[in-house]
């Protein structure tokens, strides 16, 4: 696995400095500045690519940009609505931008409206750490009482509803602002947060899409750029939905195994992939992340390794994120399919035979409490899971093991 660190650019709290310290051998960025929907720009991408390449002192850091997290998608386009075909025109001249600068690899998602959802961005753990947390009843009260979407009652069960309005009406006013912040904050680096008449407006535009509606507009989008990224040479990778279950009523469409083996069914080109997920898909119980690396590997693109551990049986229940090696997802198996990947592609003389990975998330902990920082993306506690991580590859790839060089 190539190791690699997501920098959200100048202004993040953890510099290049930082990341050379933490081992990592790559960067993962996005021009969070830019409008979504609008080009980036030679300039702009030599721009962040020069400060990637420079120590806090000038001298040469030794990392590269090496995969773009995200190029977004617009609601435009996934709303094929004002000027989607202008916006998608534009994506197309960004890849063209990237591949021109040397970027093969690029990270998008394709959820409406939010991207990440939770309910409590520091939750408390027993070590005096915190982690973010998806907390079905307080999701609810969210809907329910702040909110207050058309309709939301038929989406919760009686008893659930019931719960949730006894804890909302028991918290304080700003326990409830802070609920209503930590829900529409999903929108890591991006400068534009969500007010409640914000989200109200969006979900009002999908009043009339379906999630078969938004797979078509999905493989629209698709036709139209994956022919682009393969003649470019770049690989196009889908993040999963996080949560991988339907929120507020809208659709959710890449939420598991089988979404994902229909869209790249419908365009099938190498340069259509999949940023594999475990934090993400492994929310669900349904989603077996060992055999989805084992089935699909060869279009995973980026990996995006943490773990999580569902509080409750079925799906759309609470969880929280554990630590990297410690949660439903059973994350040595998962990086035993991934050398096995690894070890095909070294034999079929692919050029990407190292699967570009991050730690994604960690828990805030030690220095991160008194750091600012994006929520989930703390300094130390990403460090501490990429060394974990690291450690599980390295012995894996231990001739005495014979799964393959890291
Ligand atoms: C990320 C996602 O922080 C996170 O959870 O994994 O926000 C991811 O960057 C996007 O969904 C990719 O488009
Ligand atoms: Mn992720």
């Amino acid at each position: 696995m190539r190791q690699t660190w997501r920098w959200f650019g100048p202004d993040d709290t953890t510099g290049i400095d930082d990341i050379i310290q933490s081992g990592a051998e790559g960067v993962v960025s996005a021009l969070h500045h830019v409008p979504t929907g609008e080009i980036w720009t030679a300039e702009e991408i030599a721009k962040r690519q020069e400060a990637i390449r420079r120590r806090s002192d000038g001298s040469p850091s030794g990392l590269e940009w090496e995969v773009v997290e995200s190029l977004p998608v617009s609601e435009a386009i996934k709303k094929q609505k004002g000027d989607w075909r202008g916006h998608i025109a534009a994506y197309r001249q960004s890849l063209a931008n990237l591949a021109e600068a040397g970027i093969e690899t690029v990270c998008y998602n394709f959820m409406p409206v939010l991207d990440w959802t939770r309910t409590d961005l520091a939750w408390k753990l027993g070590h005096g750490g915190t982690c973010m947390r998806f907390d079905a009843i307080d999701f609810a009260g969210f809907d329910l009482f702040i909110l207050k979407r058309n309709a939301a009652e038929i989406d919760y069960e009686e008893s659930i509803r019931e719960e949730a309005g006894k804890r909302f009406s028991a918290m304080s006013g700003s326990a409830q602002s802070t609920l209503a912040y930590n829900v529409t904050c999903g929108l890591p680096g991006a400068a534009e947060h969500l007010t409640i008449e914000d989200v109200r407006a969006h979900l009002a535009e999908y009043d009339s899409i379906d999630s078969q509606r938004l797979r078509r507009h999905f493989i629209d989008f698709l036709e139209e750029v994956a022919p682009t990224a393969e003649k470019l040479g770049l690989r196009l990778c889908c993040h999963p939905d996080d949560p991988p279950f339907p929120l507020l009523g809208l659709p959710r469409i890449m939420s598991t195994e089988a979404d994902f083996v229909r869209i790249m069914d419908a365009v099938n080109s190498s340069a259509n992939g999949m940023t594999l997920c475990s934090g993400s898909l492994g929310a669900r119980p349904d989603n077996d992340l060992p055999g989805i690396m084992a089935r699909l590997g060869s279009r995973v693109h980026f990996l995006h390794l943490r773990n999580v551990k569902r509080e409750a049986a079925g799906i759309g229940g609470s969880f929280h994120e554990s630590e990297h090696l410690d949660g439903d997802v059973d994350m040595v198996a998962l990086i035993s399919e991934v050398l096995r990947e690894e070890a095909r592609r070294r034999q079929a003389g692919r050029s990407d035979h190292r699967i570009p990975m991050r730690p994604d998330h960690g828990h805030h902990i030690l220095d991160d409490l008194k750091r600012q920082c994006q929520p989930g993306y703390p300094t130390v506690g990403r460090m501490r899971g990429l060394a974990e991580l690291r450690g599980v590859a390295k012995a894996l790839s231990h001739a005495g093991v014979g799964l393959g060089d890291v």
